[in-house]
């Protein structure tokens, strides 16, 4: 493509003081590469120190009169704003801006993203449905123009129709959207349960964007999962086996990466698919040791998952793209659940291998149950998957002695009469 059909954009964000300019400014980068993600480039950036907040338009007039002049004078269509605008924030802007601007907001421009690059048909679906609640109300106006022309970012959708920003047709769609999300939604969760039945350990492999995730899954097991270096490459997870050196068949699952300012209904959006990091036994947390911003990227990455029902699963912190580094090492504090890798060289795999071994037997604990007879048919089953020490005929039932580690006390853990100490 050359570069006059690259469309140029302005960016824009409001910092509260001067001390948050910096913090703006790293804001502001990322949403340069989620906007050439989208296959656009940024014009210029601007920030504006404001501490009271306009709602009519966020930003004061003096310069929403100055991004107006910077859109004529380059010919740009094309305003971004790097925090959510609501519809009618939008509406005013666009006004204010003359007839040509368009105004997207961080989220729009991520859901543009996923709409690109969504390839199951349960992704597909959650990107439209996450569009049409939250980026169409704000298209409203563009609807018929948008259609005719081919949309452009922040329109793209998965669907087989352009976005429809219809208000009637709207309600409709959303509702068949979402029962389609459920009826998927629950093959997801019989799937899981089958999954559940075999006692493979599940490793959710979570982190922020481009840290690396889908080169370590490959890495591990040839899944040939698209690495890419783009924002959010992966939205469907893909779930694949894996035997470690300790001779122990585990599932690794690759899962769409976070980003700082993802909204909570952006996350509740993919609820179905970040179910996978919810049903995790271990989480590997994976990072780009060589971004200086890779504390934040911790902490938003942390959030999410604690927002997803998860903070309290065991973990490891995995610091990758090593091989980039002279000493990895001194850039990272050393701790019994952290390693430091290179997907790409496969440096420090063995290291990461021994922790996920230790980490799944330290899981692992000795309980005492009492099996009913009419249900003993599953102390047979306990055989097949753990390991039994004992079985003892009593009046009661079957008193049975056993190796079980999270998924076995989930399958197990109504017969519990008492647990001991870690095996
Ligand atoms: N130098 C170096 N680059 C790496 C390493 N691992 C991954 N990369 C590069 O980092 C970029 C992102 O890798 P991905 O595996 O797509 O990252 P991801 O975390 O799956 O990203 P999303 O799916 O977008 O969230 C790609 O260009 C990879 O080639 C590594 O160990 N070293
Ligand atoms: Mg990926």
């Amino acid at each position: 493509m050359s570069d006059e059909k690259i469309e140029r954009a302005v960016l824009v964000s409001i910092a509260a003081s001067s001390s948050h300019v910096r913090e703006c400014e790293l804001s502001l980068d990322e949403l340069e590469r989620l906007l050439s993600t989208a296959g656009a480039s940024a014009f210029c950036k601007v920030i504006q120190i404001k501490e009271s907040f306009d709602p009519r338009t966020c930003l004061g007039k003096g310069k929403v009169q100055e991004i107006a002049e910077i859109c004529k004078n380059n010919g740009i269509g094309l305003v971004v704003f790097d925090f959510e605008l609501s519809p009618m924030q939008i509406r005013n802007l666009e006004a204010d801006f003359g007839g040509d601007v368009r105004v997207l907001d961080r989220s729009m421009l991520i859901l543009d993203i996923f709409a690109l690059h969504a390839t199951s048909g349960e992704g597909k679906l959650q990107v439209e449905l996450a569009q049409l609640k939250y980026s169409a109300p704000r298209l409203v106006g563009h609807g018929t123009e948008l259609s005719r022309q081919g949309g452009g970012i922040g329109t793209r959708g998965p669907g087989e129709s352009k976005l429809e920003t219809d208000r009637r047709h709207l309600h409709e769609k959303i509702n068949s959207l979402e029962a389609r999300l459920r009826e998927l939604e629950h093959n997801r969760s019989v799937m899981r349960a089958k999954r559940d039945r075999s006692g493979i350990p599940k490793i959710g492999i979570v982190g922020y964007t481009n840290a690396g995730k889908s080169t370590l899954l490959n890495r591990i097991t040839d899944a040939g999962v698209l690495s890419e270096d783009k924002l959010f490459a992966t939205l469907d997870p893909t779930t694949r086996k894996a035997t470690l050196p300790s001779g122990e068949t585990v599932l690794f699952t690759d899962t769409v990466g976070f980003i700082r300012k993802l909204p909570h209904h952006l996350v509740k959006a993919f609820k179905s698919t970040l179910d996978e990091v919810v049903y995790s036994d271990v989480l590997l947390i994976v990072s780009d040791v060589n971004d200086p911003e890779v504390g934040e990227h911790l902490r938003v990455t942390e959030e999410v998952i604690s927002d997803l029902g998860a903070g309290d699963k065991p973990r490891i912190y995995v610091y990758n793209k090593c091989d980039a580094l002279d000493n990895c090492a001194q850039h990272v504090e050393p701790r019994e659940d952290t390693v430091m890798i290179s997907a790409r060289t496969g440096y420090g795999m063995e290291e990461l291998f021994t922790l996920i071994s230790d980490m799944l037997s330290r899981l692992k604990k000795e309980y005492t149950l009492l099996v009913p007879y009419a249900e003993q048919a599953c102390v047979s089953s306990m055989y097949d998957k753990y390991s039994v020490l004992s079985t003892e005929y009593l009046a009661e039932g079957v008193l049975v002695r056993v190796v079980l580690d999270e998924r076995g006390r989930g399958l197990y853990g109504g017969y519990i009469v008492t647990s001991d100490g870690e095996v």
